[in-house]
């Protein structure tokens, strides 16, 4: 029996992975840590909470006697760290936080599980759950990403993620922490803040609003189901080896402008209008420093730990549209007044 503590059990990736786990290990106690800034949001694990095995805690991975007393506490063995500042397009508008959360927060746990492990016990674990934004941008001719592809982040979000990756490899050779890093591509499905490409148009398109693409729209990413990602790290905590890095990925690349109009597409199915969804699409002003291209080669979780993506595409984002449309409370409860300032900023 596992004493898990998932940080950032809140957010999107976090809370879809707090209920993988549960479900898939439910004698294990799972320990959410949340800082519950605009993107946590308990209602995201409202039918875990009265679950004996599981334990909320409201603060921050930077509070450092706090996440030491969880340790000590709850006896923790295990650490996934998902707690960061996630979005791109605020790291260029205020990239503050994500030193203090991506970078500090990073040292704030690596600190207390190397305070608070024992050397001698074998089982415990830290993984981290990083992103392929570290690796820069590709070309279009480029092989994708692997875990040996070098470090090039872009965005001061890339950049703090990146720094958290390399003190949670230093933990490793210096002091023999247990760790594992994932570098994982771009997720999408139920849960996911509304300020990302994916649940943005959604929403947009249900409300009639303009569909912002940024630049050209020729921007690739990589496109995973959080799910599959979830069962991912899953095969990293049960096999992975300690010290390495693990590319996770859905070998699945798209433009934005296909997405969006794939989404349209489903949206047209369920929801037929007088128009077509893709009428409200239009270019934008790019992002700053945009990221062209990026792609994952997940080689290494299918030889090593025999892990693959489950979902296709097609049916992952019907999916993920049919949650939304059936979930709007939910995302009208989360698009609270900060949420309506930083839109009006971004989109202005
Ligand atoms: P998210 O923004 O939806 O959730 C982040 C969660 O962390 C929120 O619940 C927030 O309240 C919490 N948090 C923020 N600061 C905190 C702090 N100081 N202490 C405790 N909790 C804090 O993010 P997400 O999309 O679920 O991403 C989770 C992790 O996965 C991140 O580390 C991100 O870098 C990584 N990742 C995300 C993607 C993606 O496509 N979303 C892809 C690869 C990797
Ligand atoms: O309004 C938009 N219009 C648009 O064209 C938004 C919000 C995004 N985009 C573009 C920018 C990107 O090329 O769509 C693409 C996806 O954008 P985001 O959803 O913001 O994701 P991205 O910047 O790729 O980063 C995501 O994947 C990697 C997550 O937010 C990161 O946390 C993760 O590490």
């Amino acid at each position: 029996m596992k004493h898990i503590l998932v940080t950032g059990g809140s957010g999107f990736i976090g809370s879809n992975f707090v209920r993988y786990w549960m479900q898939s290990h439910p004698s294990d106690r799972v320990v959410n840590l949340d800082a519950l800034t605009y993107a946590g949001n308990p209602e995201n694990l409202k039918n875990i909470d009265d679950s004996p095995n599981y334990r909320f805690v409201h603060g921050s991975i930077c509070d450092a006697d706090l996440v030491a007393k969880l340790f000590e506490e709850e006896k923790i063995d295990t650490v996934v760290n998902f707690a960061a500042e996630s979005h791109v397009d605020r790291s260029i508008l205020g990239p503050e936080e994500f030193i203090k959360t991506n970078v500090n927060g990073t040292f704030t746990l690596l600190e207390a599980a190397r305070n608070g492990w024992d050397k001698d016990n074998t089982s415990c674990r830290f993984l981290h759950v990083s992103t392929d934004e570290v690796y820069g941008s590709l070309g279009a001719n480029d092989p994708a990403f692997t875990e040996t592809t070098p470090f090039a982040p872009n965005s001061p979000y890339s950049a703090s993620k990146a720094s958290s990756d390399h003190l949670v490899r230093a933990y490793f050779h210096t002091y023999g922490l247990p760790v594992l890093t994932t570098n994982c591509s771009n997720n999408y499905g139920p849960y996911q803040f509304p300020e990302k490409l994916i649940p943005l148009v959604i929403i947009n398109a249900l409300e009639g609003k303009l569909l912002p693409i940024y630049g050209d729209g020729k921007n690739i990413r990589d496109w995973l189901h959080v799910e599959d990602h979830c069962r991912g790290i899953d095969a990293v905590i049960q096999n992975g080896v300690v010290g390495e890095t693990y590319s996770i990925g859905g070998c699945n690349e798209w433009t934005n402008i296909d997405i969006v109009k794939l989404v349209c597409k489903h949206l047209d199915k369920l929801m037929p209008g007088d128009s077509p969804k893709s009428d409200l699409i239009t270019y934008v002003k790019d992002r700053l420093g945009h990221d062209r291209r990026y792609a994952i080669n997940a080689g290494k979780m299918k030889r090593e730990l025999g892990w693959e993506p489950r979902f296709t595409f097609e049916d992952g984002i019907e999916k993920t549209v049919q949650w939304y449309l059936g979930n709007q409370e939910w995302w009208e409860r989360v698009r609270d007044g900060a949420y309506r300032d930083y839109y009006q900023q971004q989109y202005s």
